[in-house]
């Protein structure tokens, strides 16, 4: 892993644990969701989201995912109510995914892989910063809703018309005026557990919130997704694919429902 972590054989998920070892850790994510383990938990709330689309900034190829950013300065665009106690503030929302249509997700469900994963990462306003969060229990909130085969979904094509900018790792373009409600699908029932960060550092510090009902993506459209790259513009051209983490143990974990 000397070049730094990634997702190819000689520095991918298998590796992460020589330089990051809390990839063994206790309550690592993702996990495989078996909704006849989950407890419907009658005590969780409905989320809460509300996002001011002026918050949204620029969107990034960050050399592993592309991620759009939020100012994150006040409480213009934050995550209340649902398992979490107190506010938490959107900070990025980034996909996974895969290569071809039968992987991609991160967390799965009942085996079952999803071809994408969004993930809406937000931290508590308990702590003076995203990086001070980043390190505590409590710390982190990431809201992941799957991504289906399925209709042409207009409510990515402001991203997937993006991309073109973006394509080399490092590169980042103006991306203003998003509102990311537009991507949560109809109903917000969750399953929720205590994990991590599913790349490196891998911090144990996120209250992860998967919702059951996904969103949909064609196929064109994922086949935009896959046509990002992992690599600069002065390198050889590798495919932006295949940039999840599997299942992890679930350990001494509980995982919750907010549905019967
Ligand atoms: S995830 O939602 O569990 N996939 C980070 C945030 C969310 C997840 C994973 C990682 C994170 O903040 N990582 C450290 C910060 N990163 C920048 C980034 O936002 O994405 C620094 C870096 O690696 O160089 Cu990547
Ligand atoms: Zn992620």
């Amino acid at each position: 892993m000397s070049n730094g972590w990634g997702y190819a054989d000689h520095n991918g998920p298998e590796k992460w644990c020589e330089n990051f070892p809390i990839a063994n850790g206790p309550r690592q994510s993702p996990i495989d969701i078996q909704p006849s383990g989950a407890s419907y938990d009658e005590s969780l709330k409905p989320l809460k989201l509300q996002y001011d689309p002026s918050t949204s900034l620029d969107i990034l190829n960050n050399g592993h995912s592309f991620q759009v950013t939020f100012a994150d300065d006040d409480d213009s665009s934050t995550l209340t109510e649902g398992p979490i106690s107190g506010k938490y503030r959107l900070k990025q929302f980034h996909f996974h995914w895969g290569a071809s249509d039968d992987k991609g997700s991160e967390h799965t469900v009942d085996g079952k892989c999803y071809p994408a994963e969004l993930h809406l990462v937000h931290w508590n306003t308990e702590y003076p910063s995203f990086g001070e969060a980043a390190s505590k229990p409590d710390g982190l909130a990431v809201v992941g809703v799957f991504l289906e085969i399925g209709a042409d979904n207009p409510n990515l094509q402001k991203l997937l018309d993006a991309m073109d900018a973006i394509k080399c790792k490092g590169t980042q373009t103006s991306f203003t005026n998003f509102d990311p409600t537009v991507l949560l699908p109809e109903s917000l029932d969750y399953w929720t557990y205590l994990g991590s960060l599913t790349t490196p550092p891998l911090l144990e510090s996120v209250s992860w919130i998967v919702c059951k009902q996904s969103i949909s993506v064609s196929l064109e459209q994922m086949k935009k997704f896959r046509s990002l790259l992992f690599t600069a513009e002065d390198e050889e051209a590798c495919c932006m694919v295949n940039n999840y983490r599997p299942p992890q143990p679930l350990k001494d974990r509980e995982v919750r429902a907010s549905f019967k």
